[in-house]
């Protein structure tokens, strides 16, 4: 397709209106359905509606779905690798049908874009994962996100944008496909090599950009995702803050930083394509693509989901039609005995090589342990420490389960003594009783009401655990689902630390200390835990204590041994 460099390359699809136009929209959308963005869904409209993903006018119809996904092309014949398409759920589809409008809206309600439906489908979305991600195993991010999380139903059409998502971060560095364009003009930057990261850099990436731009001599664009990456990747503030740093790296005038809202779907070779296509529109004229290109890692079985040089193949494949000439690159490592960077392929027989994983990495900072110069740079080391500090400054939820009368509170208040005797965080006691009293006082007993307050519990626990604090959580917490849910709201701030305690129902019913064990069993209180209700114990807690074989003070210490094997407490 000889059009190619036209549509990617040239004019850009910006779809902004204005004035009594865009006045006119605004007054009539009130009669229309509203959909609120989710984040991704804002970030591809942020590129449908700034040119970013030209030559796409909007959100897919169906033709051009299957024959991204059967060819990687739209049906005008263009490359297009990825489905962008706008997922809603079944429910607000019924309201819908062709040749009406949508209000799309962002999380606060603004109204970002008018969609001009074309058309509404049920896809197969088992086909669309083994198509575009090569596989339909949900242990992948970007078929999880496909299989579990989105809407049912998609919705095709043209957009028209009212209203710039709005960023309050890092302004300077946003730009949009044009306005980069017109600073590679203004600075008379004519070739230029674009690099794609959603991950820190460091030396080895400082050395691959420096290499490239210089082997095709060009200038270089370090082109990072903001918008959406991989679950349990740095955060782009701190990655930014990190970025800003390395451009000192460089020498004056030769290399620039610009951010990218893409929401990534971690596709591998298809993403590197696409990437490449984006970075086109961008007004690149190179594009880096080194080892395992938007690979998500590894499947259940360890066993990599792309080979480490399918993405590099692809794009070879595609990059004269595309017009984007790709600079591939091996993986390159440490070689000690040269002091000095170099591809994989080009280490002399015979000489050590070093490298430190992003989890390696990921270890030393929670340890606090040493990052050895030659991998990083002081000043990055340093913003990442700050963002990410050892474990022994992070905050920390101690989550006790089980039985009522299983003797949580008791452990709870002895072990909150012993932390506070320790010093250095604010402790902060969430018993089960203390919580239906000040968080929970309307609720009752029934399942939907259980899990309301242990989702309670676990927003305020995740909050003190953020700001660096310990939260102790003593309630009941039956169901294991929900204490799932509750674990994955603090992992991303600190430590959690499940204690099942777990004392024998016979135990805690001959204890009975607030006689409803009596009461339950007479049939005077109903859906009593233990009795007529359920207690799913947990599967693998970081500890089990039974309360009737230790005493509160070795339950307490025994807790405290966890936290410091774990790494939260430095002496116990
Ligand atoms: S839950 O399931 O986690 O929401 O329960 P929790 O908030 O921890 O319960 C606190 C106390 O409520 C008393 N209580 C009951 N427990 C279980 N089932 C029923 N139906 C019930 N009704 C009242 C009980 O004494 C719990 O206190 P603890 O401290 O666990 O003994």
């Amino acid at each position: 397709m000889s059009g190619l460099i036209e549509p990617h390359g040239g004019m850009l699809c910006v779809r902004y209106t204005q004035g009594p136009e865009r006045e006119a929209l605004r007054e009539e959308s009130a009669a229309w359905p509203s959909w609120d963005l989710t984040p991704r869904q804002l970030c591809d409209v942020e590129l449908l509606l700034n040119g970013g993903f030209s030559p796409l006018r909007g959100f897919m119809e169906q033709a051009d779905y299957q024959t991204c996904l059967q060819s990687m092309r739209l049906t005008n014949g263009l490359l297009w690798p990825i489905p962008v398409v706008l997922d809603v759920s079944a429910q607000f589809a019924s309201g819908l049908h062709a040749g009406a409008r949508i209000a799309l809206r962002d999380p606060e309600g603004l109204l970002i874009a008018c969609l001009m439906i074309g058309e509404l489908w049920t896809p197969d979305k088992e086909q669309e994962a083994a198509l575009v991600f090569g596989t339909t195993d949900c242990s992948h991010p970007g078929v999880a996100q496909l299989l579990e999380r989105s809407g049912a139903v998609y919705v095709g059409g043209e957009l028209m944008g009212l209203e710039e998502p709005p960023h309050y971060d890092f302004t300077t560095l946003r730009h949009s496909p044009a306005a980069l364009r017109a600073l590679f003009q203004q600075r008379g930057w004519r070739r230029i090599v674009a690099f794609q990261t959603r991950n820190p850099m460091h030396r080895a990436h400082q050395e691959l950009t420096f290499r490239a731009a210089k082997q095709v001599q060009a200038n270089l664009l370090l082109h990072p995702v903001v918008g959406m990456t991989k679950s349990g990747d740095i955060d782009h503030f701190t990655r930014v803050r990190c970025y800003e740093h390395l451009l000192d790296t460089y020498p004056e005038q030769t290399t620039m930083l610009s951010l990218l809202p893409l929401a990534m779907r971690m596709a591998g070779p298809r993403e590197a394509l696409w990437h490449a296509i984006i970075r086109k529109n961008y007004g690149a004229t190179h594009f880096i693509v080194g080892r395992d290109h938007a690979g998500p890692g590894k499947d259940k079985s360890g066993k990599p989901f792309y080979g480490p040089y399918d993405a590099q193949a692809l794009v070879e494949q595609h990059q004269a039609e595309l017009g984007v000439v790709m600079v591939p690159f091996q993986q390159l490592v440490y070689v000690p005995e040269l002091d000095q960077y170099l591809p994989q392929d080009e280490v002399p027989p015979h000489h050590t090589t070093l490298d430190i994983s992003g989890t390696e990495l990921r270890r030393r900072l929670h340890e606090g342990t040493e990052i050895p110069a030659w991998f990083s740079f002081p000043r990055i080391v340093q913003e990442l420490r700050r963002s990410y500090p050892p474990r022994t400054k992070q905050g920390f939820t101690v989550f006790m389960t089980g039985l009522s009368g299983a003797g949580k509170s008791t452990i709870a208040n002895a072990l909150q003594i012993k932390l506070m005797e320790l010093g250095g965080r604010r402790v902060s006691l969430l018993d089960g009783d203390l919580v239906r009293k000040h968080l929970s006082s309307e609720l009752g007993f029934s399942k939907e009401h259980r899990d309301l307050n242990i989702l309670r519990i676990g927003y305020v626990a995740s909050e003190i655990t953020k700001h660096g604090g310990i939260a102790l959580c003593a309630p009941i917490a039956p169901y294991r689902a929900t204490r799932s849910a509750v674990r994955e709201m603090i992992e991303p701030w600190g430590g959690f630390i499940e204690v099942h305690v777990a004392t024998a129902i016979e135990v805690c019913e001959h204890r009975d200390r607030k006689g409803l064990y009596a009461k339950a069993r007479q049939g005077l209180i109903r859906g009593f835990t233990g009795i007529d209700d359920p207690y799913e114990a947990p599967e693998n807690p970081e500890l089990r204590i039974d309360t009737a074989l230790c005493t509160v003070a070795e339950a307490a210490q025994s807790i405290l041994l966890c936290l410091e094997s774990l790494g939260f407490i430095s002496a116990a």
